[in-house]
């Protein structure tokens, strides 16, 4: 496990999100990287492609969801109990599930930014305090698509989902008033180090404009009891979960708890 020490974590609570470095050695990262490209490549299984090549959301995105219900590998670091372990202490939550990991690739070529917007307006829950864990196999910057984020924007609450293929401009939106996208912080990872985000906080990612693909796995991660508010997902879709109850089961792991 990782201690993070308290200034981390007011980092995370006043801004929204946090960088954490040397979160993986190489050779972790190496073999989930491995994973990760066998994932992308296979057919089968039941983890979800949300578009393919020529879409127009995959120029935003080649987004593979559930990764972790396919690969032994991509378990191993999707329910890591070093990472929930981290949005335990993050969240001060009394325990942390895993909503869904998603692999987040971004195709040299034809790509296009990830637009400005929060998360939690897409994700079926009552009570925010999710969070994502979003992990570069590589390098990244603003060349190949890092992440910029907008200090204490988390604080303005839910706001109307942003379509990403189509996107409104979330700054425009009447709620978003007193946000400046000024005040926008762009961060560059090494390889092995991570961020976290709140599920409220705006954040952007630059399109890829190098020649390799950029390679990310996201985990959204939340807080034990928070429930289910009944909207359709394509991860809750069917799955049998009552409206105010609290989202649970083995599907939504419980991999940290205090
Ligand atoms: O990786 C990206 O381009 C965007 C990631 C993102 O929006 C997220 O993890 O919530």
């Amino acid at each position: 496990m990782m201690q993070l020490p308290p200034s981390k974590i007011d980092f995370y609570r006043t801004n929204g999100f946090v960088q954490i470095d040397n979160v993986f050695n190489p050779t972790e990262l190496a073999e989930l990287a491995g994973a990760m490209d066998e994932v992308m490549i296979s057919n089968e299984g039941s983890s979800i492609q949300t578009d393919r090549a020529g879409g127009n959301y995959y120029k935003v995105l080649n987004q593979r969801v559930n990764t972790w219900r396919d690969h032994g590998v991509m378990a191993k670091y999707s329910l890591h109990p070093r990472l929930a372990d981290l949005a335990l202490q993050l969240t001060g939550a009394s325990g942390i599930r895993l909503f869904h990991d998603h692999a987040l690739w971004k195709m040299p070529g034809d790509s296009k930014p990830t637009p400005w917007h929060q998360d939690f307006p897409y994700w079926p829950m009552n009570e925010s305090g999710a969070l994502s864990a979003w992990i570069p196999m590589h390098d990244v910057d603003e060349e190949n698509g890092c992440m910029m984020f907008v200090p204490g924007s988390h604080l303005k609450g839910k706001l109307t989902g942003v379509d990403l293929v189509n996107p409104q401009d979330i700054f425009d939106f009447e709620e978003s008033k007193g946000i400046d996208r000024n005040s926008a912080v762009k961060v560059p990872l090494k390889a092995g180090s991570i961020t976290f985000h709140n599920g409220l906080c705006f954040h952007y990612a630059h399109a890829n404009n190098s020649d390799q693909a950029r390679r990310v796995l996201a985990l959204i991660f939340f807080p034990d009891g928070t429930t289910f508010n009944g909207k359709p997902h394509i991860i809750t879709n069917d799955q049998g979960l009552v409206e105010g109850q609290p989202i649970a089961g083995g599907l939504y792991p419980l991999i940290a708890k205090k």
